[in-house]
């Protein structure tokens, strides 16, 4: 059997920076390649080696699978839900171009593996709110959730078509403290713990009450590594996997952070945003993943706040 080679995409983002430093302790060093458009940050830098890609430029890819030797590909590249709507010809361009050249290569160069990520943004105001269930009406409202479920249907068509070994997850709101977030509706959910530890103070975007599905960081990487570890045989959904661990409101993440830092205020001003976390589940219903390939969460809201609150202060210094 041959070794895995790792090529990660927007591996200077949120999920890429951490996703690189995982699969690097398992899978070795030099065989996970991180990349990105951007110029490596410090923890990519000093962990193994980077490409500079633009997901858009085919050559550099075929370049860089060659160069490496890679058979798997983890693609995160893309614009998330806010940035999108500034720029929505662009979001579609970045996010279906660059998944149909990820899915094209990976059928002509016969690569074992692709993960792409898909989000609740695939879901929209006619979708059921409560417990969304895998299978049900979507109708995204934004240029990203169009994307998200185009790209949920051409994985599962070179699945059928050409047999690629396609997995994919629809994350909710991941919250972690190694790399900001780049752009999301849901990036609240991370700012408000920085801020509370910078300033006790926390102006909101959304409004008080509004639920939307959240995960820690630590469970969306162990559960995408286990997605990818899963026999083939196990995955019964080749669009992409409900995915959730917890559900908050910006008012129930404040009150757990002010349990541990008393002084701690938040007051909220909604904006352009408020309309996408409103067209959005609450709840999710992930219980095809947790079938099919054992997927558990870890984090609650209070297990993730205490750790974010004691790891904050030293990713500030960094
Ligand atoms: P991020 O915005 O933090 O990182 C995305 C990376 O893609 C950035 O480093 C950016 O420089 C890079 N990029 C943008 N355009 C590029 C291009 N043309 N070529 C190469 N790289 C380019 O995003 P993230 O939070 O790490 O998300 C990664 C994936 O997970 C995305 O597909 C996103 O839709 C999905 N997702 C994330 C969340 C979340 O809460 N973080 C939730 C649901 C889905
Ligand atoms: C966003 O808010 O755009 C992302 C997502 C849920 O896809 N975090």
């Amino acid at each position: 059997m041959s070794k895995d080679i790792v090529l990660i995409t927007g591996s200077c983002g949120q999920i890429g920076t951490e996703l690189a430093v995982k699969l690097r302790e398992s899978l070795g060093v030099d065989n996970v390649i991180a990349s990105d458009i951007r110029e490596p940050n410090e923890i990519l830098k000093a962990s193994g080696p980077f490409e500079s890609i633009d997901i858009l430029d085919k050559a550099s890819l075929h370049d860089v699978v060659a160069k490496y030797g890679v058979n798997q590909i983890y693609h995160l590249a893309s614009l998330l839900s806010a940035t999108g709507e500034k720029n929505p010809k662009l979001a579609w361009e970045v996010n279906m171009g660059g998944l149909l050249n990820i899915l094209d290569l990976a059928k002509e160069q016969k690569l074992n593996k692709v993960f792409w990520p898909s989000s609740i943004a695939v879901f929209g105001p006619n979708t059921p709110k409560v417990n969304t269930p895998q299978e049900v009406i979507t109708e995204p409202s934004t240029v990203y959730g169009i994307s998200k479920l185009a790209g949920e249907r051409w994985c599962d068509y070179y699945f059928q078509k050409y047999g690629l070994d396609v997995r994919s997850i629809r994350y909710p709101g991941l919250i972690s403290y190694k790399t900001l977030p780049g752009g999301g509706t849901t990036d609240y959910a991370v700012d408000i713990y920085f801020k509370a530890i910078k300033d006790k103070k926390y102006e909101c975007f959304l409004k008080e009450d509004t639920r939307m599905p959240m995960m820690y960081m630590d469970d969306a990487i162990r559960g995408t590594i286990d997605l990818m570890d899963a026999p083939s045989e196990k995955i019964s959904i080749r669009s992409s996997y409900n995915f959730t661990a917890m559900s908050f409101t910006p008012e129930e993440v404040y009150a757990a952070i002010k349990a541990e830092i008393p002084e701690f205020r938040i007051s909220y001003k909604p904006d352009f945003r408020q309309a996408i976390a409103d067209s959005w589940p609450q709840s999710i219903d992930d219980s095809v993943a947790r079938a099919d390939w054992n997927w558990q969460h870890e984090f609650d809201l209070a297990k993730m706040t205490k750790d974010m609150l004691s790891n904050i202060p030293q990713s500030i210094l960094i």
